[in-house]
């Protein structure tokens, strides 16, 4: 017997900041890393992205229509700090009170991303994260933000990602790095962030007593390519690393086992001054978030150069000579984009991670991204997006089923928006909004198909 859906689950939608946002350089918004980016040719940059800046309201009525329980979306550190720390910059705290206001009005619950890869320019240029005053500037920031939004936001994020951005922080353009040892640096980076959300998440408990507080990474379970014994042995290598070593130090507050000898094994041991462990270890999240868009598989690697290898289109390959090689799942068919489509993978990851830490876990992110097609009578027939989420939908109440805490699934993206690193040609959203890489035409919104059908999946709280 398959159990419902728990009364008051978040169905939810995601965007991030400065995907969607626009206004780069508006009211005193600072530059952040991904504005001064390099954007890849053929594909549009982040400074008018969906315009909703300027369109919120509108956005927000829309997905109240849709009848959204819950929006996740990011806070641009730019736009409260535009130099990263110093002066608050009022116009961006306004911005932010104004669009928590119109979701709390439409009954739609703020799930807030406190930083999602828009590191402020001026940080960055300072050493970014290598340098352990960003610690302090983000502990001031998530200050400043609990100070202004706590009275009305209850769920926080600390950091989007951060595995991403460690292990794929030069495809992603977050992380600057020319470096001899760019790995060593990178781990060096993760304590740091990894501090800077421990401290965040004390902050929130002294300050805000009644808030919820999580990380959001990326997580997907490894497969091993076969039951070969060097295989599965791959396959927890790359799982400690890329998944457990980021919860366990949010959650355990320490570092597993298998990703230490990793840093030991290859160099990448990141500097721990005195009171670190002490700092990872006095804050538990109240919740997990995470991403999941795709199962990954890998083999034992063969130190023979061929390693690295890549299931899709996307910049992002896996592989690591002496530790795992990349793998095709021969299983799973694939977007369009390449990526590999597993929804019972989604089912294994959830009880994955619930029977690990045993907290409540939140969905912040999961979709498929597509070249939608605008036709006649502003119609948009994305069935395949609507067959993915059935999918996932489906696993996602039998892990319930299973006994998961899952208190809400909100996928990627609430609107059209500009992808990563491919542009807005790569739509995600129920929403789509009318513009193409370099012709703005007029960003109307129009609503998809799956639109419709998400708004029925609500009201019947999931039924398919
Ligand atoms: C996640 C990010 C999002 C979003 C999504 C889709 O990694 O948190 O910001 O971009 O992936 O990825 P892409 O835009 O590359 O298709």
């Amino acid at each position: 017997n398959v159990k419902p859906f728990p009364k008051n689950f978040f169905w939810g939608a995601s965007t991030s900041a400065y995907q969607v946002e626009g206004a780069w350089n508006e009211d005193g918004k600072g530059p952040s890393v991904i504005d001064v980016g390099h954007h890849p040719e053929g594909v549009t940059d982040f400074k008018v992205a969906s315009d909703h800046y300027h369109r919120y309201k509108e956005d927000v009525a829309l997905l109240a229509e849709m009848g959204l329980k819950a929006y996740r979306f990011s806070i641009a550190w730019t736009r409260i700090y535009p130099n990263g720390t110093g002066e608050a910059n009022p116009k961006g705290i306004e911005f932010y009170n104004s669009l928590i206001n119109e979701l709390k009005e439409k009954g739609i619950e703020p799930i807030v991303t406190m930083y999602h890869f828009d590191l402020p320019y001026a940080l960055q240029q300072k050493g970014g994260w290598s340098n352990r005053e960003t610690v302090d500037a983000f502990e001031n920031y998530a200050k400043t933000l609990f100070t202004h939004f706590g009275d009305r936001v209850k769920y926080w994020l600390t950091i989007n990602e951060q595995n991403m951005m460690i292990l794929h922080g030069t495809a992603i353009g977050t992380v600057d790095l020319h470096l001899e040892n760019p790995e060593k640096e990178l781990y060096q980076q993760n304590h740091h962030m990894l501090l800077a959300q421990a401290k965040a998440i004390k902050l929130c408990h002294e300050m805000l007593p009644d808030a919820k507080i999580g990380p959001a990474p990326n997580i997907c379970y490894i497969y091993p390519a076969s039951s070969r014994p060097e295989d599965v042995l791959a396959a927890q290598n790359f799982n400690s690393i890329r998944n457990w070593l980021y919860l366990d130090a949010a959650c355990f507050g320490r570092y597993n086992s298998v990703a230490w000898s990793y840093f030991e094994e290859k160099g990448y041991t990141p500097a721990i001054q005195e009171g670190d462990m002490e700092i990872l270890a006095s804050a538990k999240p109240d919740f997990i978030a995470f991403n999941y868009y795709t199962s990954m598989t890998v083999a034992h690697s063969n130190k023979d150069g061929n390693d690295r290898h890549s299931t899709g289109d996307q910049q992002i390959v896996i592989g690591d000579s002496g530790v795992y090689k990349g793998h095709t799942n021969e299983h799973l068919r694939k977007t369009e984009f390449g990526w590999e489509i597993d929804p019972v993978g989604f089912r294994i990851t959830l009880r994955e991670i619930y029977d690990r830490y045993h907290l409540p876990l939140l969905v912040t992110e999961n979709g498929l991204g597509a070249f939608d097609k605008l036709e006649e009578g502003d119609v948009i027939n994305d069935d395949y997006r609507i067959d993915f989420l059935r999918e996932h939908i489906k696993q996602a109440q039998l892990a319930i089923t299973d006994g998961v805490d899952l208190i809400g699934y909100c996928p990627w993206s609430a609107i059209d928006l500009v992808s990563t690193h491919q542009g807005i040609s790569k739509r995600y959203g129920f929403i789509y909004v009318n513009r193409d890489e370099f012709d703005l035409k007029d960003l109307r919104r129009i609503r998809k198909k799956s639109f419709y059908w998400y708004q029925k999946i609500i009201q019947t709280n999931g039924e398919n």
